[in-house]
């Protein structure tokens, strides 16, 4: 077991006091679990050479759904100046683009195990993403982030 877990890059960044570690911890792993998940879940899906065509929207929004999801891991990852309003609006949109392929996915989960283990990351994702949404727009990011927001906003 490696010490140099996504909680401890979190936990020992300047500003973690003012951030929620764990809620942040989990939904960066659960987003690179739903990027290696949906990666292979594409690449799985084009191999199912006789049965691409009617995979070709799970395919898209596989990948669709890994770059979000690579990006709002990204974005979670940085916590010095984050911007809530910034954060929120990309975990919105990542929290869509799992919804889309859990559902997508879910149709195929019977007859592709890559599906079935897909829809799964991202139904996980959704809901750690879902969650962490309700966290920023209660208690905000950091100590600038209010600020920041209504100087946005105004
Ligand atoms: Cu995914
Ligand atoms: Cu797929
Ligand atoms: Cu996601
Ligand atoms: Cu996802
Ligand atoms: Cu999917
Ligand atoms: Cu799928
Ligand atoms: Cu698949
Ligand atoms: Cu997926």
């Amino acid at each position: 077991m490696p010490a140099e877990t996504i909680e401890s890059f979190v936990r020992n960044q300047p500003r973690a006091e003012m951030q929620r570690v764990e809620d942040y911890a989990e939904a960066i792993d659960a987003l690179s679990v739903c990027v290696k998940a949906c990666t292979t879940c594409a690449d799985a899906c084009l191999g199912e050479t006789s049965h691409v065509a009617e995979l070709r929207r799970c395919i898209r929004l596989s990948l669709d759904c890994a770059d979000v999801c690579a990006l709002t891991a990204r974005l979670l990852l940085r916590h010095t100046e984050i911007s809530d309003l910034v954060v929120s609006a990309q975990l919105r949109a990542c929290v869509t683009a799992c919804q889309a392929c859990a559902e997508e996915c879910r149709k195929h989960s019977g007859a592709y195990e890559h599906c079935h283990l897909c829809a799964n990351a991202c139904r996980n994702c959704q809901q750690r993403g879902s969650y962490l949404i309700g966290e920023v727009v209660s208690f905000g990011l950091g100590a600038g982030a209010p600020q920041l927001a209504v100087r946005l906003a105004g």
